[in-house]
């Protein structure tokens, strides 16, 4: 057996806990989760809940922190960071994720959903796996779907009881181009802007509508600013809980499964909250003296949508088949 003097033993010793350190940091992982919402809302909930399971149920090889009011940066930005694995897990809503992945983009076509529940078949079944798979090749684990309600107009302005109510509005959308055109096909002008400037920019008359279901249009104190709030209903847009395909692939099959099952928890928490949300938030607004028109008959909306279908098949005719499938789920 070789003998160490004490100082080697000593400079053995420490070698060897340092190494220790050095194996342990290499394997006990710091996820970043970002959140555009804040924790109170019902995807701050679950992404919390989501992030807590990781943490316990990994016995903290994974310690998750989710970063709430995207204190981590804007949605487009967030997704690059997520692709690129500078952040570890959010939830995403497709609308900003067309232009990264334009399958997604089928997702953002308005009325492509005859409702949530239709929402719930095509995304839980072989569609939704296909938007999985696009997702992935682009970096993003889609583990599982959250609920995003049906996005309606508001305005400073005026009711909108018809397509024409929207000509010449000025309308903040979400990063997405097909948003401008389907504005543009009710004779509005549209703005791609950040979310968390939309509030200033109604309040200052830079936009005069923004469009977003009952949680949002509450949480973001929107409705302080544009009190005529029209349920259009013109999109239903499903958000994922991705996690970067790069942390994802640092995982053990085992911690996989783990978080997977998180993310399936969380999903059901959000859904569960989410519609006591909707309820809670519409009671708010109104209270808050928000003007609600209910439009009964979505036609005419629907109909104003043709050319923006028309421009997407002829831009993308490989999603034709994907829109049919889609439409024809009952
Ligand atoms: C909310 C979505 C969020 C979007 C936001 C928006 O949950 O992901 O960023 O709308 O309009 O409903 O930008």
């Amino acid at each position: 057996m070789t003998r160490l003097t004490p100082l080697l033993r000593t400079t053995a010793l420490a070698a060897a806990a340092l190494s220790f350190v050095t194996i342990a940091t290499a394997e006990a992982k710091d996820w970043r989760g970002w959140n555009i919402h804040p924790p109170t809302y019902p995807n701050g909930i679950a992404l919390d809940q989501f992030a807590k399971d990781v943490t316990e149920k990994t016995d903290g090889r994974v310690t998750a922190t989710v970063y709430h009011n995207a204190v981590l940066g804007d949605q487009p930005d967030a997704i690059e960071q997520t692709r690129n694995g500078a952040l570890d897990f959010a939830n995403f809503s497709m609308g900003p994720m067309g232009p990264i992945v334009p399958e997604t983009n089928v997702m953002s076509l308005p009325f492509i959903f005859s409702s949530i529940d239709q929402m719930h078949t095509v995304m839980d079944g072989e569609v939704g796996q296909s938007f999985s798979d696009a997702l992935s090749e682009k970096g993003l684990v889609a583990l599982s779907w959250f609920d995003s309600g049906a996005r309606s107009m508001y305005n400073t302005k005026r009711p909108i009881e018809t397509p024409d109510d929207v000509k010449g509005l000025k309308v903040r959308v979400m990063n997405n181009d097909l948003y401008v055109n389907m504005i543009a096909a009710m004779g509005g002008n549209a703005t791609p802007m950040p979310y968390g400037e939309v509030y200033q920019s109604l309040k200052t008359g830079v936009v005069d509508g923004a469009e977003n279901n009952y949680p949002s249009y509450d949480s973001s104190n929107h409705y302080e600013v544009a009190k005529f709030y029209s349920t259009t209903e013109h999109l239903i847009i499903p958000e994922c809980l991705c996690i970067s395909k790069a942390s994802w692939d640092a995982l053990s099959p085992e911690d996989q499964e783990i978080v997977r099952q998180a993310a399936i928890d969380a999903a059901m928490k959000q859904r569960e909250l989410w519609a006591v949300d909707t309820q809670k938030a519409k009671d708010d607004v109104v209270a808050a003296g928000v003007k609600i028109n209910e439009i009964a008959d979505k036609k005419p909306f629907q109909d104003a949508m043709k050319p923006v279908y028309a421009d997407f098949i002829k831009a993308n005719p490989d999603l034709e088949p994907l829109i049919t499938k889609i439409q024809s789920t009952k």
